[in-house]
């Protein structure tokens, strides 16, 4: 197998107060419902499911909040710090699989992964897989929610440091961060992607150019400095009308046989050494499809071939939706 580790450790985060929409709290059981633990075993991999995370209460008095607009700061404080720290106990082991889930989660997976990289004397990049950058800042944000923030917390952006209790020691380079299916990016975010050298491969790119010249680019990167390599991957990367189950929906996305190609070519690469599956909104989903659909993506991953799929039910056939 290409993968790094035989055991996949899977977890739980039901953070859902990163945005205003309700639901991803369920992501992580729908992930399950969809068979995610038996597709891996099928795959031939040892796989742990860790149960759902708790976040840790934050004293009030012990954040620092800051100016401008976040919305439960203090709360996405308590996961970032209970994850972090779980996410490094996990990649000491295994291939650690977070299961959302609001995409505030990513400012502790990858912050914790960032940790283990360190431990191990290389570098971490992030491919985040995603319609939207999520680089705001409290000062930036209009809707004030945090799952847009994720990427500049986690690149140690000193706005955002106290959802880790203070400055981040291992923060992400900026230019390590490879971003693919940008296609709705708010004002002062762009400014502020541009200020930090963030590799922002949007849409026209991938209309232009495809996917597997941008995604060549991050991979020889990665290869080249034997780094570590964190996916993120945000439902709503994904086209709509394969994708619904999320609240933030946003027209051309990803279609299903880029998704997969992207997972297939990640998966020959050898270089993925962590996953999240964020923003998943159950409630929004139609018959399953959506989980489904995230479930056979991270089987790509994992190196399932085209003639291994399996025939999922159909859908849509009897008009039931
Ligand atoms: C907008 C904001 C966002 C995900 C929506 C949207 C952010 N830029 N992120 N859905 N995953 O509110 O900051
Ligand atoms: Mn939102
Ligand atoms: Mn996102
Ligand atoms: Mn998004």
């Amino acid at each position: 197998s290409n993968t790094p580790h035989s055991s996949i450790a899977l977890l739980g985060v039901p953070v859902q107060d990163g945005t205003h929409e309700k639901g991803c709290l369920m992501g992580p059981d729908a992930l399950r419902t969809a068979g995610i633990v038996e597709t891996l075993r099928g795959l031939g991999f040892s796989c742990t499911d860790h149960g759902d995370l708790s976040p840790v209460t934050t004293g009030s008095d012990s954040i620092s909040e800051p100016k401008g607009k976040a919305i439960n700061f203090a709360k996405i404080a308590g996961w970032t710090q209970s994850l972090s720290d779980k996410a490094l106990d996990m990649a000491r082991s295994s291939f650690p699989l977070f299961m959302g889930g609001d995409h505030s989660l990513s400012m502790g997976s990858v912050a914790g992964m960032a940790r283990y990289a360190a431990e191990q004397k290389r570098d971490l990049f992030v491919l985040w897989l995603d319609a939207h950058p999520d680089f705001n800042l409290p000062k930036t944000s209009d809707s004030g929610n945090m799952h847009g923030m994720s990427v500049a917390a986690f690149c140690g952006l000193s706005e955002l440091s106290g959802v880790y209790g203070g400055p981040l020691e291992h923060p992400v380079n900026t230019s390590h961060v490879h971003m693919m299916g940008i296609r709705s990016v708010d004002r002062q975010e762009r400014d502020l992607l541009k200020q930090h050298h963030v590799c922002v491969n949007d849409m026209r790119i991938l209309d232009e150019v495809g996917v597997i010249k941008p995604l060549q680019q991050l991979l020889d990167a990665v290869k080249q400095q034997d780094a570590m390599l964190h996916v993120s991957l945000d439902v709503d990367f994904l086209d709509p009308s394969i994708a619904p189950a999320v609240g933030t929906t946003v027209p051309g996305g990803a279609t299903f046989r880029e998704a997969h190609l992207i997972m297939e070519l990640l998966h020959e690469s050898g270089c993925v050494t962590s996953l999240d599956l964020v923003e998943l909104n159950p409630f929004l989903d139609h018959r399953g499809k959506t989980a489904e659909l995230l479930t056979d993506l991270t089987a790509s991953l994992f190196g399932r071939k085209i003639f291994d799929r399996p025939t999922r039910r159909p859908h849509f056939r009897h008009g039931t939706d």
